[in-house]
Order: C-alpha cells, then structure tokens, then sequence
C-alpha cells in the first residue's frame, strides 16, 4: 500500500486548536459564591419556555469541577480553551458593587488552567444578563451599555495579566432577535417594538466597542480581542460565478447589519432604507467606539443555506425539506461547505486581520454510555467533513487562525435543556461523570498531527 498523502489535510503550523463553553451553560451554582440571578435564571422557570423545564442551576456543576474537567482537557491534548465570565457573578445587580467572591472564583480557574498549560480565550458576554438590567430595560436602553462599559474595565483589569485572548460578546443576534423579537426562544423572552429591537443590536454594538477600548486600556501586553459573530451563511448551489455572486449578495443583505457598523463605521444605506423609520438611534461618538479596530473575528458556524442565481432578482434562497440531513438540532442542517463559504465571504467582504472559528459542532439526543464509551460516529464525522472545509478556505487564502469546538461538555442547550447534547465529553446529569466520547479521541488525533485523520 501506498504511503498515505497529507499534503492536502495538514494544516498550518501554530494553528490554534481549542474548545469551547459558556459560563450559564456549564458552571452551575447558579445561586452560590454571591452570584446575581440572570435572565436565564429567570427566564428557565417559566413554564414551557424550556425542554422537560431544565434549569441552569446545577449543569455540569463546573463551578466545583474545574479543576477535573481542566484535567480531561490536558489529557486530550487541548490546550486552548474558550470560556465566558458571568457578568452576574462579578456584578450581581448588573453594576454597582463588586462580588469579591466571584472575582477570586476566576482568579482559581485561570490559575488551574496555567497549571495545566491551558491558554483561555475569554468571551465577556455569552448571554446571561443580570436580571437587574434586564428590570431597568436591559438590551433595550443604554443603562446596560453603561453598565457593560464598568464590567468590561472591571475584568480586564482584573484578569489582564492572565488573559491575553479577549472576545467581547457571543452572537449578537441570538441574544437580540431571539430574545426580543417577535417569536421569543430566548431569555428574557419580551417581545419589543421593531425599532427598539434595532436598539437592542446598537446597544450590543456599543458594549463590543467598550470591550474593545477596555482591552486596549487595560489588557497589557500582548492583549488581542475580536467580535465573536454567527454569521448567516449562504452556500452557492454550484460554485461557479453566478451561484457565487448570489451566495455573496445573500451574505451581504443577511449580516450587514453587524458586520458593516463594526468594519465600515456606518450602517449601508440598504440597512437604513430597510429599517426606515424604525432605524436606531444613533448617537455622536456610536460609530467611533463601535468601529475601533480590533485583532480577529470570531464566527460560530454551524450551519447554512442553500442559495442560487434567479433571473430579476439577486438571488433565490432554496429552503430544505425536513428529510434534508440535520443534528437532533432541528435548526442544524449538516452542511460541510457553510464553514467555507462562512469564512469566504467574511474574509472577502470585510477583510478582518485573521478569523478564528470559535464554535462549530452538533447537537444530538441519544448518545449512550456502553460499556465506558460513547461511539459518536455521526460527531465525528460532522468534524470531519467541517474541518476539511476549512481546511480548503485556508488553501484558497482565507486567513483562519485557530478552530474551536463546541463543545467540551454536553451542558445546557438553552431552550433545549439538557436533551440536545453537543460535548466531546459526555456528562451524566444524575452522577456528573464525565466519559470522552469517540470524538474526543478523534479531535485529539486531528490536534496532535495537526490534520485531518
Ligand atoms: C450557539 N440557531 O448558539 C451558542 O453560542 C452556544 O451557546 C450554543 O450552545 C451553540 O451555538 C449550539 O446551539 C446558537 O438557531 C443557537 O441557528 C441557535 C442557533 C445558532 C447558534
């Protein structure tokens, strides 16, 4: 037999290989250490909002496990480690004063993840809001830029000498559009006017743009921040130019409305056309702060939509019927080429210095423990298909850094509760065991070699 051919899936050297998780979705202690309720901790005890009515208050109870799971992921040979901070456990009211105890609680888990050789990736806002905000208006009313502004100051300064990697917030519009727009799956689950929803996502853009100044005053050396955004995601039906021209104009019309602000320092004038009276407001200095430049984009890809040339319009997007192969996700349709053409158009359309996927994998329901070992082959075969993917827009000169998974744990699939499970690492809810799963193993291989195996 031949001697296999790796050129084509090796990847680059100094590639960031890492994995992802969110403070509300796995710490846990929901109640404990002095920490302030969020609008998830609100929000998952209304009744039929969430899957079986799970709450966050226990999860993979992170909070007292760190130490274990920092282990499990040094033994897998994953030595990045994208987290978020709860807002709620350093302010519990949202501002005002500081929680002591939750300052030292991740003073102890950047330790841990040193001791382990570990490099974290800090997300500032993966969605848990303090419920006090929320009380005053929350991502409706600057009251939660202002606050967001002395959170931002508080951590850096905090945590600068130990955090080098910093990412304002996660997808600005799932905690916006899903949250508060007209058909709620989201904390806290208010339904706004159109134009204060388009306040919602200046507002957020406003909070990137202090994370961003809090990381240049306060980051120290060597400090690095990004946006982390979920790109809507188009995949030309054949890739030949008038597929590709529409893919392009369908990724523009689609997120715009985040990227451009940031990138651009205005909104297009196709927004503001579409927006028409209901555009938000903008004040003198908005665009300055939002538009700062930052270091790297994050993107969360999961998913995409299929989309061709249409004589007399700019492009026809296809839809697919429910036999078209998806996770237990009923939103994750398995489509490899989404992370390339996510990535593409990105690169292309807004030229970041350097992208960084910071989530990608698939939520499934049944994934048992049998003698030690959860045989995973669909996520591992998921991985594999994205990663060669992106593999293939680092060859076509797409300059993407670093891949992260999601997720280490199974842990809580917000409205989908417990049920939906995304980890590389199974957990037991009842007895908290942790069990790698075959794609674990697998993801550890592809680490290791730094290839596609
Ligand atoms: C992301 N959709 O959310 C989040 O950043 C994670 O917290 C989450 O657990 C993960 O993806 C898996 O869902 C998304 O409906 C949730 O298209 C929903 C969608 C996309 C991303």
């Amino acid at each position: 037999m031949p001697p296999l051919s790796t050129t084509n899936s090796t990847f680059p050297d100094q590639f960031v290989w890492g994995a992802a998780t969110a403070a509300p979705q796995i710490e846990g202690a929901a109640f404990a250490g002095g920490k302030g309720e969020s609008i998830w901790d609100r929000y998952c005890r209304i009744p039929g909002r969430i899957l079986k009515g799970d709450t966050l208050d226990v999860a993979c109870d992170h909070y007292n496990r760190f130490r274990e799971d920092f282990a499990l992921m040094r033994s897998l040979g994953i030595r990045n480690y994208r987290l978020s901070i709860a807002w709620p456990r350093i302010f519990p009211k949202g501002d005002g004063p500081v929680n002591q105890a939750g300052v030292d609680f991740y003073h102890r888990l950047f330790d841990a993840l040193a001791e382990n050789g570990i490099t974290p990736w800090v997300t500032m806002f993966h969605w848990d809001l303090p419920q006090a905000l929320e009380d005053r208006g929350g991502w409706t009313d600057r009251v939660t830029v202002d606050a967001f502004a002395t959170y931002a100051d508080t951590i850096v300064k905090e945590y600068g000498g130990k955090v080098k990697n910093w990412i304002t917030l996660n997808e600005i519009r799932c905690f916006t559009i899903l949250a508060y727009g007209p058909r709620v799956n989201a904390a806290p689950g208010r339904t706004v006017s159109p134009q204060q929803l388009n306040e919602t996502y200046h507002n957020a853009l406003l909070c990137h743009g202090h994370g961003v100044r809090a990381v240049r005053a306060h980051g120290g050396k060597g400090a690095r921040v990004g946006l982390t955004d979920n790109c809507d995601t188009p995949i030309p039906v054949t890739e030949t130019e008038k597929d590709i021209a529409a893919a392009n104009a369908w990724f523009v019309e689609r997120n715009l409305h985040i990227l451009d602000p940031i990138y651009r320092g205005s909104y297009s004038p196709d927004y503001l056309a579409r927006v028409g009276k209901d555009a938000p407001t903008v004040k003198p200095g908005d665009f300055e702060l939002i538009s700062a430049p930052t270091d790297f984009l994050g993107l969360n890809i999961y998913t995409g939509f299929f989309v061709r040339a249409c004589p007399g319009a700019k492009y026809e997007d296809l839809g697919t019927h429910d036999s078209y192969p998806r996770a237990d996700s009923k939103w994750l349709k398995i489509t490899p080429q989404a992370i390339y053409w996510g990535l593409r158009l990105a690169h292309e359309n807004y030229g970041p210095k350097e992208i960084y996927v910071t989530e990608n994998g698939c939520g499934y329901d049944d994934e048992p423990v049998v003698n030690d070992e959860v045989l995973d082959l669909h996520r591992r075969d998921f991985l594999r298909g994205y990663l060669r993917e992106l593999l293939r827009a680092i060859q076509d000169g797409v300059p993407v850094k670093g891949y992260f998974v999601w997720s280490l744990l199974d842990n809580y699939e917000w409205a989908d509760g417990y049920t939906r499970r995304f980890g590389i690492v199974h957990v037991d809810f009842e007895t908290q065991a942790r069990t790698p799963k075959l794609s674990s193993r697998y993801f550890a291989e592809v680490i290791k070699l730094n290839r596609i195996v």
